[in-house]
C-alpha cells in the first residue's frame, strides 16, 4: 500500500522531496501540503500536478490530512512544534536538519519519542546515504586502514546570501560533517575549537569566512574541518581519513574529464542539490521501505539530531570564546541503542 505523505513547508527542499516522491521513488504519494505562505503551497500543487489538499497549518494537516507520515521542510525554528505534534498523533516523521534549533528542544523530541514507545522520526542527514560515504564507512568498518587517527574534511560553497551568518557556518553547513564524521568512525565528540583564518574579501562584512573547526572524539581522533562558503569556484566536499595502516578518501564525484584549448580538466558541480541528489533519493526510499518492512524508520534518529545540536552549540560557543569547548551529551536512552548507526 502506498504511504501517504503530508509536506510541511513547500519551499526549495519541500518541492524537491515532493518531486522525488511523485516521480522517482516508489511506494509513496503526497496527499497533503501546507506552508505559512499558502500561495506557495497552492502553487506547488498546481505546478507539480498533485492530487493533494492544501491545509492552513501543520496541526490541521496532521489531524485531518489522512497522512501516514509528514515531511518537515519548513524553517528550522518551526521544526520542533511540527515534530512534537506528529509524534503525539503517532505519525511517522521525516524531518530535515536541524531536528530543532536547540539541544533542549531536541531532547524534548527524544523524550516524546521514547515515551511514545516506537521509533517514528528520521532526520534528513542524507550524507549517510551517499554512496561515497557508505564506501568510506565500509572500508573503516572492515579495518582497511587500521585504527583511524585523523580526519581532514572540507565543505565549500561557491557563495551564500547576505543573511548567512557566522554561526550558520556551524548550524546550517558544518552540521552535515558533525553528523557524518562521528558516524563514520563510530565515536562521540569530546571537545571542539574554532579558528578563523584570514578573511576572504568575498564574504559580507558580518561574516567570518572561512573557518576551521577542530573536533576531538572520545577516543582521541582529531578532525580538522574547513567551512568556506564563498570559495567561488564550486561546491566541494572532501574527506580524508588517516589510519594506522593507510589513508582512505571520499571518492570525487564522477565527471567526464576533458582536453580542450590547451587544457586538461574536469568540471566541478556548483550546487549541493546536484552533489547529493542520489543520497536524497536513497534516504527517502529507505524511510518508506523500512517503515513498510519493520514498522520503524532505519536512518538517523532523533538522538542523532540531538547529538548534532549539542555539538553545534559547543562549536558556536567556541566561535565566541576562541577556546576549546566541551561537548556534553546527556544520557542516551537505551531505546536508541540498536537504532543509531544504521547504514544502507
Ligand atoms: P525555503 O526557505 O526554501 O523553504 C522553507 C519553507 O517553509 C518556506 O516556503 C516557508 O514559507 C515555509 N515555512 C516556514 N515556517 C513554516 C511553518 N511554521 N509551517 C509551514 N511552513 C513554513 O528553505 P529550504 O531551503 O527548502 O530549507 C528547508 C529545510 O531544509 C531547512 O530546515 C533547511 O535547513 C533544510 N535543508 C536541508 C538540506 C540538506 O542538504 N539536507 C539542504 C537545504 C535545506
Ligand atoms: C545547506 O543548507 C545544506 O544543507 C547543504 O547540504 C549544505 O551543503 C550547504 O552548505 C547548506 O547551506
Amino acid at each position: 500500500m502506498s504511504m501517504k505523505f503530508g509536506v510541511i513547508g513547500t519551499g526549495a527542499l519541500g518541492r524537491e522531496h515532493i518531486r522525488r516522491i511523485q516521480n522517482t521513488l516508489s511506494g509513496g504519494e503526497v496527499v497533503a501540503v501546507t506552508d505559512v505562505n499558502q500561495m506557495a503551497a497552492k502553487q506547488v500543487v498546481e505546478q507539480l500536478g498533485l492530487n493533494a489538499k492544501v491545509f492552513p497549518d501543520d496541526k490541521t494537516l496532521i489531524a485531518e490530512g489522512g497522512v501516514d507520515a509528514v515531511i518537515i521542510t519548513s524553517w528550522g525554528p518551526a521544526h520542533k512544534d511540527s515534530v512534537l505534534a506528529a509524534i503525539a498523533a503517532g505519525k511517522y516523521v521525516f524531518c530535515e536538519k536541524p531536528l530543532a534549533t536547540t539541544a533542549e528542544d531536541c531532547m524534548e523530541i527524544v523524550n516524546a519519542e521514547v515515551k511514545q514507545g516506537k521509533r517514528l522520526v528520521q532526520v534528513g542527514f542524507m550524507r549517510r546515504y551517499d554512496s561515497g560515504y557508505v564506501k568510506l564507512k565500509e572500508a573503516l568498518d572492515n579495518n582497511f586502514i587500521g585504527v583511524p587517527l585523523m580526519i581532514r574534511a572540507v565543505h565549500r560553497n561557491p557563495e551564500v546570501g547576505e543573511n548567512y551568518t557566522t554561526s550558520m557556518a556551524i548550524t546550517d553547513t558544518l552540521i552535515h560533517e558533525i553528523d557524518v564524521l562521528h558516524w563514520l568512525v563510530n565515536d562521540d565528540y569530546k571537545s571542539v575549537r574554532v579558528t578563523f583564518p584570514k578573511k576572504t574579501k568575498n564574504a559580507s562584512a558580518h561574516l567570518q569566512d572561512p573557518q576551521i573547526i577542530t573536533l576531538e572524539t572520545e577516543s582521541g581522533i582529531i578532525i580538522n574541518a574547513e567551512v568556506f562558503v564563498n570559495c567561488k569556484y564550486g561546491y566541494d566536499i572532501q574527506c580524508e581519513v588517516v589510519g594506522e595502516e593507510g589513508v582512505v578518501y571520499l571518492p570525487e564525484v564522477q565527471s567526464v574529464s576533458f582536453r580542450k584549448n590547451a587544457q586538461y580538466g574536469v568540471n566541478l558541480l556548483m550546487d549541493w542539490k546536484d552533489r547529493f541528489i542520489q543520497a536524497y533519493d536513497v534516504e527517502l526510499q529507505d524511510f518508506i521501505d523500512s517503515i513498510k518492512k519493520s514498522g520503524e524508520p532505519n536512518g538517523p534518529t532523533s538522538w542523532d539530531g540531538y547529538v548534532a545540536a549539542v555539538t553545534a552549540d559547543a562549536c558556536v560557543k567556541a566561535q565566541e570564546t576562541g577556546e576549546k569547548e566541551p561537548v556534553a551529551l546527556g544520557e542516551k536512552p537505551a531505546f536508541y541503542n540498536s537504532r543509531t548507526l544504521s547504514a544502507v
